[in-house]
């Protein structure tokens, strides 16, 4: 059975992630969703609320589940017994900070694989930062996060 890990921190999760998951979901057996639980960082949403919202997006798929890590992604892997981690491409420089990642990952656990998914040009520009800030300004997002991620921000931001 092929099994791969989906690491990020979702925070939150949007239609770019899911696009690439959609894709993720045809290519592999299982494919896990991990959530990064970072003590160090001040996310918008808890690693609870970040499970929750990705639990939720992802229903439809009968071979996606999801988890939260910590720690480092190849320990995770290890522990799992997971040997592919898949990253969505959006531009040349996700590829630029992609590529060290991957490097890293490959030189701490060789047998590590990471299977980069260009994304849908539609959601090339969207990232969880951006979706925040314009939300946190009163902009409308709903065009790029599903309608219960939509409703948490205004939640969280109002
Ligand atoms: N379209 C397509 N793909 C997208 C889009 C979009 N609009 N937005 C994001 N993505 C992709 C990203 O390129 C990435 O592949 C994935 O979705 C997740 O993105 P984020 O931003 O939620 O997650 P990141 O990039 O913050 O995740 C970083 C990790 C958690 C994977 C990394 O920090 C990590 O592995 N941390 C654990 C500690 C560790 O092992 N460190 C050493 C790493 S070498």
């Amino acid at each position: 059975m092929r099994r791969a890990v989906y690491p990020g921190s979702f925070d939150p999760i949007t239609l770019g992630h899911l696009d690439i998951l959609q894709h993720a979901a045809a290519l592999f057996d299982e494919v896990v969703v991990a959530v990064l639980h970072n003590p160090l960082k001040q996310p918008l949403f808890t690693v609870e609320e970040r499970l929750e919202h990705v639990t939720l997006a992802t229903s439809a798929y009968a071979n996606v589940r999801t988890e939260a890590f910590a720690g480092l992604l190849v320990d995770y892997c290890r522990e799992k017994q997971i040997d592919v981690v898949v990253r969505g491409l959006r531009n040349a420089s996700d590829l630029q900070s992609e590529m060290p990642m991957a490097q890293m990952n490959q030189t701490l656990h060789s047998q590590i694989h990471t299977v980069f998914v260009p994304s849908a040009p539609a959601f090339s520009f969207v990232s969880s930062s951006l979706v925040k800030d314009v939300a946190m300004h009163g902009g409308d997002v709903s065009q790029f996060v599903p309608k219960h991620v939509l409703n948490a921000l205004h939640h969280r931001l109002s």
